[in-house]
């Protein structure tokens, strides 16, 4: 008892600081300007939004690897809005870029490999467009991978700079690494703008696999010693028994194919997903020499960093290597919201809920103040400064419609449990509880037990797929009109 009253008024005592403390707290913060009077604020904080190609969500220390070495990011991630749950609405280089732009799904924007330019009306509601009417100077650094009409580009962009492969160039007799090179643009960029409001897209193209080189990776001098001493786990998935149980149609195509490239031997498969990570490092050395850059210039606390990977990767998973699935480890990416504008206590913040590649597009807008537009299908993620938002979407759908015969055109369904997929070639369909069955490994689909849920997330699909293709036709495209 004496002990039960001690805890009892211990416990008393702590409740009462902790009211103290809370109550003090309010009043600090009610002289101090709210997230949204920060958001609101009539300075224009600059956006560097920075893309990387093929990196999936756990190829970063903060998202719990603990191989990998990606301190910037990592600081990105611990300083600002982590989103543990961030997906592409397609795994492609082409077409997710092509959502990011317009805000889209690709059923609307209908833009991937192999498809007629992107339409103009979404280019003239792209976020770098509307940005550039509002005032802001927009740049663009390394890896456009779309197709457009002749001049949009000029119309986005009054600073465009684009190196494509090989990894390795070189400059004066040197050998400089492309992700050293988009680095130095992006520097150039932020250095001759850094007196006005400006948005950088930061494309890296790495660590995409450079496909055609048998080599797939090259990194520079500085990161080659790096990961020599530690072991790559084998996936779960890695292995011919899981393969054997998977339908002949997808033991076949660029999925397998790349697998023989990188995987196929345990030796090449330690070499290659190293050589993935310290291209990966390489980008993240490049990441703080730019943040270095913003220092120097003295613009850090008003640039805000947003940063995501395109698509993720198969490291192989299911004895495959790319992406193009509706598969956790294809359509997952690493995304952060780094904003200084905030108090140091208020970010550091991580969030469980779904996210997506369409949602960038109006968030960049919303930062910047200019008015999203109507067509946008993605929400803006600034309501997660602050506690988050009070209703969030609780499912997603994703997609994937390259018409090529080594890949599916493809849809899935997603929720916090839940994941169904169906194929539009192929008389097939998966189901898996992702919560409990994270590897996707018991596809539930055949089970009669689950087949009302099968029919209701394949009608779900099946709609979804119906109000995104009338969106494409809809006359409501709005090109909004420059901000008076
Ligand atoms: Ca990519």
């Amino acid at each position: 008892m004496k002990y039960s009253a001690l805890l009892l008024s211990t416990l008393f005592v702590i409740s009462s600081c902790a009211d103290t403390e809370t109550t003090s707290d309010k009043s600090e913060t009610t002289s101090q300007p709210t997230v949204q009077e920060i958001l609101n604020q009539d300075k224009k904080p600059n956006i560097i939004f920075i893309l990387t190609d093929d990196q999936r969500w756990d190829a970063m220390g903060a998202n719990g690897n603990d191989i990998i070495k990606t301190p910037y990011m990592d600081k990105l991630a611990n300083e600002g809005i982590n989103f543990k749950n961030a997906f592409v609405t397609t795994p492609i280089c082409a077409s997710s870029r092509a959502s990011l732009m317009t805000g889209m799904f690709e059923r609307t924007h209908n833009f991937t490999f192999g498809k007629p330019k992107l339409d103009n009306r979404y280019m003239f509601n792209s976020y770098p467009y509307l940005l550039k009417q509002s005032g802001y100077a927009t740049g663009f650094v390394g890896k456009w991978g779309m197709q457009v009409n002749e001049g949009i580009q000029d119309s986005l962009f009054q600073f465009n700079e684009q190196v494509w492969f090989p990894y390795n160039h070189f400059i004066d007799g040197d050998s400089v690494h492309i992700a050293d090179i988009h680095g130095d643009h992006a520097i150039d960029f932020v250095k001759q703008n850094k007196d006005k409001p400006f948005c950088l897209s930061f494309s890296f193209l790495s660590p995409h696999a450079h496909d055609s080189d048998p080599e797939q990776y090259y990194w520079p001098e500085y990161v080659d010693s790096m990961y020599a001493d530690v072991e790559i786990p084998l996936p779960a998935t890695a292995n011919q028994a899981f393969f054997d149980t998977l339908p002949e149609f997808m033991k076949v195509g660029f999925n397998r194919q790349r697998w023989f490239w990188r995987y196929d031997t345990e030796e090449k498969r330690q070499h290659m997903v190293k050589a993935y990570y310290k291209v990966i490092s390489t980008v993240d050395s490049v990441i703080g020499r730019l943040q270095a850059t913003l220092e120097e210039e003295g613009i850090a606390d008003n640039t805000v960093i947003i940063f995501m990977g395109d698509n993720g990767a198969f490291l192989g998973e299911r004895g495959f290597a790319g992406k193009w699935t509706m598969h956790e480890h294809s359509l997952r990416v690493p995304m952060m919201i780094y904003d200084p504008r905030i108090p140091a206590s208020e970010r550091g913040k991580t969030y469980e809920e779904m996210v997506l590649n369409i949602d960038i597009t109006p968030t960049i807008l919303d930062i910047a103040g200019v008015d999203i537009p109507k067509n946008y299908q993605g929400e803006s993620l600034t309501d997660f400064y602050s506690d988050g938002p009070k209703d969030w979407r609780t499912s997603i759908f994703t997609e994937h419609l390259m018409e090529n015969e080594n890949i599916f055109q493809t849809n899935g369904y997603r929720d916090d449990t839940w994941k169904f997929i169906q194929y539009d070639n192929y008389d097939y369909i998966e189901l898996y509880n992702h919560k409990e069955d994270f590897d996707e490994t018991v596809n539930l689909a055949y089970n009669p037990d689950y087949a009302d849920m099968v029919k209701k997330f394949k009608g779900k699909n099946d709609s979804t797929i119906a109000a995104l293709i009338a969106q494409r036709y809809s006359d409501q495209i709005i090109v909004k009109e420059p901000k008076k």
